[in-house]
């Protein structure tokens, strides 16, 4: 150990010398918790990743998150919290995985996950058929924010179950299944 001046302190000086770094006390952030709107999202819906729960930082510091979006696995390159309709098909897994950092060093990522489903898809079983037919019926002339309005009824997102909605369950159908 050695002074200002780089001469060399002797032990005898340092002997008991309680030694502070000030340095590597740095703590990362805490895991985020995030959630994926909507949670079942059909081919005309924007992703959009939300932080349900913050990162908290021991330190104080102020927390930044990063976005990676995954499609079925791999990556899909999208590093922000949307991912536009027009990417998604149908059956696809679409997975965000939202990473905080506290401007040194990162904390552990929250991730959540949310498959691609049919218009028409009332009860999501992934395919359209006449049992979504009689649940969308249930909803027929509902609009929200009525809770018997089942948000898989709402095929134009416009907020009501009307003739709109089976003109476009029509249209896709006619067509082929969702791309
Ligand atoms: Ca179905
Ligand atoms: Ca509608």
């Amino acid at each position: 150990m050695r002074d200002l001046q780089n001469q060399s302190i002797p032990g005898t000086v340092w002997v008991g010398l309680d030694i502070v770094s000030t340095s590597g006390e740095n703590t990362p952030p805490t895991q985020p918790v995030i959630a994926i709107s909507p949670s079942q999202p059909m081919t005309n819906q924007n992703l959009v990743a939300t932080i349900v729960t913050p990162s908290v930082d021991p330190d104080g510091d102020t927390v930044t998150y990063t976005y990676a979006w995954f499609k079925n696995g791999a990556p899909a390159g999208v590093s922000v919290n949307t991912v536009p309709a027009a990417n998604t098909r149908a059956l696809e897994v679409w997975l965000c995985r939202v990473t905080p950092s506290d401007g040194k060093i990162n904390g552990p990522a929250g991730t959540a996950s949310a498959t691609i489903g049919y218009i028409g898809d009332v009860n999501r079983d992934f395919k359209v058929d006449r049992q979504d037919l009689l649940l969308l019926s249930f909803s027929w002339n509902r609009q929200a924010p009525d809770p018997l309005l089942h948000p898989l009824a709402d095929l134009n997102l416009d907020g009501s179950c009307d003739a709109a909605d089976l003109t476009l369950l029509w249209d896709e159908t006619t067509h082929g299944p969702t791309p």
